[in-house]
């Protein structure tokens, strides 16, 4: 039996698809430790089918038995969800309806952020760290993010760990080796098809990408956009967007900034590195510390590269943009 103080997770759209795969993986100590208990606090909309979806994925949470699992809180009410919570993981938002467009959504989607930013930085632990997946999820840190007045900014995160596994195994298959032999793919950007999977500094087996995969065609031209438009591939196929492959990378995210040591990839704010504009949250390969995370700056990019940072940045400044009055002055 483990003696250790649980640790609260508050989980938003937790009777989501994504929550659905997500919270028993937590609750198993897949995120936090075979030997941490968890208590979840589970936050969905205030809409009747919403809350009984909700106690339903409670009480399977339940049945299921698991020893780490000290407590399940419900509600619709965002204080209580973030109260004390040591981690926010922040995935419930809006799905883009039929006919809307990308800025509306970024408007619509803004103001949740803004309201759960607020209320996190009232009632969350101080340790809080917040991880964002909801989408569009960089520009909706940068708002959350924005309402902090308690919490460092370093404490928000977006999730880009996605679309490093992708790249990862796309890389693993067209060279028919071991995801475990690719090494160094790094995501920069956005958390959208205008992404960047940094191949060119990659490896395989401990060797360069491209030497191993000598089709630099291969790679910037069906590679690079199979990474950015993964997530349209799998909807179109599923029917659905990616669950279970979000809910696997965001235990990897949240479990990988509690390693110190470990690099991967995170979008977190942009301190001008890698050309990224002052204020953004872009993704970059960060390095765990005991602290919380340094970005790993020493890369140095080439042209190519350079051109596909430069067009994510400038997507991610229109975002901001497009948002700018949920932000304050
Ligand atoms: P679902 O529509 O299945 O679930 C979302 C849940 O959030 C719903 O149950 C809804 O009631 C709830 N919700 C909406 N507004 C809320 C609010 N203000 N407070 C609390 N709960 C709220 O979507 P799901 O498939 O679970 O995806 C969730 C989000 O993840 C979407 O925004 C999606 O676009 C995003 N994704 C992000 C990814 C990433 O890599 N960053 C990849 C997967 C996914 O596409």
């Amino acid at each position: 039996m483990t003696t250790k103080k649980p640790i609260r997770v508050a989980v938003t759209g937790a009777a989501g698809n994504i929550g659905y795969s997500l919270l028993f993986r937590i609750a198993a100590g897949e995120m936090l430790g075979p030997d941490q208990p968890v208590i979840l606090q589970l936050l969905e909309i205030p809409v009747e089918k919403a809350q009984q979806a909700l106690k339903g994925v409670a009480m399977e949470l339940e049945d299921c038995a698991f020893p780490l699992l000290s407590d399940i809180v419900l509600t619709d009410d965002a204080k209580v969800a973030f109260r004390d919570a040591n981690h926010a993981l922040l995935v419930g938002s809006k799905p883009r309806g039929p006919g809307m467009e990308r800025a509306d959504l970024l408007k619509d989607n803004g103001k949740i952020f803004v309201g759960q930013g607020r209320a996190i930085d009232e009632v969350a632990a101080d340790d809080c760290r917040v991880a964002v997946v909801g989408n569009p999820c960089n520009t909706n840190t940068m708002i959350a993010a924005s309402q902090a007045k308690r919490l460092p900014k370093s404490r928000f995160t977006a999730m880009v760990r996605l679309d490093q596994n992708r790249a990862a195994a796309q890389l693993a298959k067209k060279a028919n080796v071991a995801v475990s032999d690719i090494g160094g793919i790094y995501i920069y950007g956005n958390h959208s098809p205008t992404m960047y999977a940094d191949f060119t500094h990659a490896t395989i087996k401990g060797q360069p990408v491209t030497s191993v995969i000598k089709d630099e065609a291969w790679l910037k031209n069906e590679f690079l956009p199979k990474v950015g438009k993964r997530g349209a591939e799998i909807i179109s196929a599923r029917g659905l967007s990616s669950a279970a492959s979000a809910a696997s990378a965001l235990i990897d995210h949240v479990r990988d900034l509690t390693r110190p040591g470990t690099v991967h990839s995170v979008a977190v704010v942009s301190d001008g590195s890698y050309g990224f504009a002052e204020g953004v949250w872009a993704g970059v390969p960060v390095k765990t510390t005991t602290e919380g995370y340094e970005v790993v700056k020493s890369v140095q990019m080439d042209e190519f590269s350079k051109s596909k940072l430069a067009a994510t940045n400038e997507e991610l400044v229109g975002e901001r943009d497009t948002v700018k009055e949920l932000l304050p002055s």
